[in-house]
């Protein structure tokens, strides 16, 4: 890729993981830029006006275009490489596991990683401690739809390591933080010691 790839992020966050393990995975440069989320540097006017009108990161900056969204801008980075299946059951199954990401895995075990680990149970508004039970109860089913698919398969689509085990790995790694228990899904745990096993594989706080 002869283009200057940025990637605007917050290092702890595993939605930015995804997109640097893929480029080190497929050994792309990417400059790095850090914003504190903490402190709101993704809602200030210049970076909703001018990186991601949606105020949040990981935003990877392509020559002078901007890809929100973790798994658009992994894709953007994999598309032609093998971390996509050539077979087109392959490839949809792949967008299959990156969608239930999105909406089954990350709202539960990434927003509980965030709410014990970074905010603290102690600071979260009543509404938010309302949910943690059922986000628990969520988190906690995913991890055991994944345990069960990988009981059987090495990669979750595919023959080999691909974007949606990549898209995976970046929260699952560290639910315990979170407060799951890793330890209850075997092929799970066989599955994370694979990827990170990997050529080129960079841990998230590199
Ligand atoms: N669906 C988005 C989620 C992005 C997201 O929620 N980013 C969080 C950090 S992981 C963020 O920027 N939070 C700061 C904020 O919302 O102000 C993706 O996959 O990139």
């Amino acid at each position: 890729m002869s283009e200057r790839l940025v990637l605007h992020e917050y290092a702890q966050s595993g939605n930015c993981y995804k997109v640097r393990l893929t480029a080190a995975l497929l050994g792309l440069a990417l400059e790095r830029r850090e914003y504190d989320i903490m402190a709101g540097e993704t809602r200030t006017p210049d970076f909703i006006a001018n990186v991601n009108s949606n105020g949040r990161i990981p935003v990877l900056q392509a020559g002078d275009r901007f890809i929100p969204e973790s798994n658009a801008a992994c894709f953007y980075l994999a598309d032609g490489s093998d971390l996509i299946p050539a077979g087109r059951f392959d490839r949809a199954d792949m967008l299959r596991w990156m969608f239930w990401e999105q909406y089954n895995h990350e709202p539960n075990v990434a927003t509980m990683r965030f709410w014990v680990a970074f905010v603290g149970e102690a600071n979260l508004t009543e509404a938010q401690r309302a949910q943690i039970p059922g986000k628990r109860a969520a988190g906690a089913a995913a991890l055991r739809l994944m345990d069960e698919h990988l009981a059987g398969r090495d990669w979750l689509a595919g023959e080999r390591l691909g974007l949606a085990d990549v898209a995976l790995y970046a929260y699952t790694h560290v639910a315990g933080e979170g407060g799951f228990r890793l330890g209850d899904y075997p092929a799970v745990q066989a599955w994370l010691a694979r990827i990170a096993a990997e050529a080129n594989y960079v841990p998230m706080g590199a």
